[in-house]
């Protein structure tokens, strides 16, 4: 009997890694990796048989940043060879604008225009990689797009050139005829001091400015919304709400930290559950359609064998979650209570749903008693000890 949470792309599972992440070799800043580096073939072989549907990737995780034109041409055919042997497809690719020392002052921000022009020129370069391989999403993170202190810009002059090389970037992609999705990448700090666009609710605002606010969306992280105490499923609903949910970056953070990148679902377990209920739709609301993308690492004390406990148990927790929010969901008692709050048997809902004449007579007209309805009951703690009690697998 195969386990119900083991992954797979044949019953409809969309997970994906980074190859940087199951390819995390176990360095920190204060210690050098404690793994062998594997090769991108190898990863592609390995998420496959751990059940993945697809990989994605920087540019310089698989073309080293001075590779020439020929080796170049090369570690692409061999990797396109690997994703037609295994059966994986590249959804989203990125462009690492963080590595390389050109990039210490910021990529698209930076002061000096020779690195935003280098910063772009290596951008269009990634995005050509990742039409070579089929992604449909762009994925920017502006980890250098920031500041130690603020003496060094005003951040308006870093907002209006990060504004200009995305609007760049938009126009030649469209001038290239591809119908590519950016997904905008927020986080407060690290490696900057202060990252510019620091939550994806900076990151909303920031698209509409944009000259092609309709091509960008957001791809909230997990770790970059809990690292600042915020809730990662307002950001997530926000962004659905919107229509800018473009892509995801899974994982588990302990507010606070550092970003740890942990393997999803070990951490705030209940943030987890409420993100896969928003995610898979079981409470009603439309579902993300796109790919369940775990932007994580394994603990650096892992061999290689933990990293492929690791990428198993990123997809079985989120698999376990599903069930349990499907549960609670399907639960009775749930459902009785959440309908009692929201049910309007005077019909007061539509009178605020638009101004006009006829509803501002009617909210005129209503006879209210803020302490009758002061003293209505919402059966909340209840409502949460199902939460609770289906997380735990007390109920079902
Ligand atoms: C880090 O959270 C960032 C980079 O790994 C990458 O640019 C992006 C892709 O998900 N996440
Ligand atoms: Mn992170
Ligand atoms: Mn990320």
């Amino acid at each position: 009997m195969p386990d119900p949470f083991d992954p797979s792309p044949d019953s409809g599972d969309r997970f994906t890694f980074g190859l940087w992440t199951v390819g995390n070799p176990g360095a920190d800043p204060f210690g050098p990796r404690t793994r062998p580096r594997i090769p991108p073939t190898e990863i592609v072989a390995g998420l496959a048989k751990a059940g993945a549907w697809g990989v994605n990737l920087h540019d310089n995780d698989l073309v080293p940043f001075d590779a020439s034109p020929t080796e170049r041409d090369l570690l692409v055919k061999e990797f396109q060879q690997a994703l037609a042997d295994h059966g994986l497809v590249v959804p989203m690719a990125t462009t690492n604008l963080f590595s390389h020392p050109v990039f210490r002052d910021g990529a698209f921000t930076a002061s000096d225009a020779a690195v935003r022009a280098f910063a772009v020129r290596k951008a269009m370069k990634g995005i050509e990689l990742g039409v070579e391989l089929g992604a449909s999403t762009v994925v920017f993170w502006g980890g250098r797009e920031g500041v130690e202190t603020d003496a060094a810009r005003d951040c308006r002059d870093g907002l209006g050139w990060y504004r200009e090389c995305l609007d760049f970037l938009c126009g030649w992609v469209k001038d290239q005829g591809w119908d590519l999705k950016f997904a905008l990448e927020a986080k407060p700090n690290e490696p900057r001091g202060d990252i510019y666009l620091a939550t994806t609710g900076h990151m909303l605002h920031f698209i509409e400015t944009l000259e092609h606010p309709e091509m960008c969306g957001v791809n909230p992280e997990v770790a970059h919304e809990n690292m600042p105490g915020l809730s990662m499923v307002h950001a997530v609903g926000q962004a659905m709400e919107a229509g800018k949910l473009f892509h995801i970056d899974l994982n588990a953070q302990r507010i606070g930290r550092y970003d740890q990148d942990l393997r999803f679902g070990s951490e705030d377990l209940k943030g987890a559950f409420f993100l896969v209920r928003m995610l898979e739709g079981t409470c009603g609301h439309p579902a993300y359609d796109g790919p369940r993308h775990f932007d994580a690492h394994a603990y650096r004390t892992e061999d290689v064998d933990g990293v492929w406990d690791f990428a198993a148990g990123c997809m079985r927790s989120y698999k376990i979650l599903v069930a349990r929010a499907a549960a609670f969901d399907a639960d009775p008692e749930v459902q009785e209570i959440l309908e009692h709050n929201h049910a309007d048997p005077d019909g007061i809902g539509p009178i605020l749903a638009g101004f006009n004449a006829s509803n501002l007579a009617a909210l005129e007209e209503l006879v209210l008693d803020p302490d009758s309805l002061a003293t209505r009951g919402h059966r909340y703690e209840r409502l949460d000890q199902l939460a609770m009690e289906h997380l735990m697998g007390a109920r079902s």
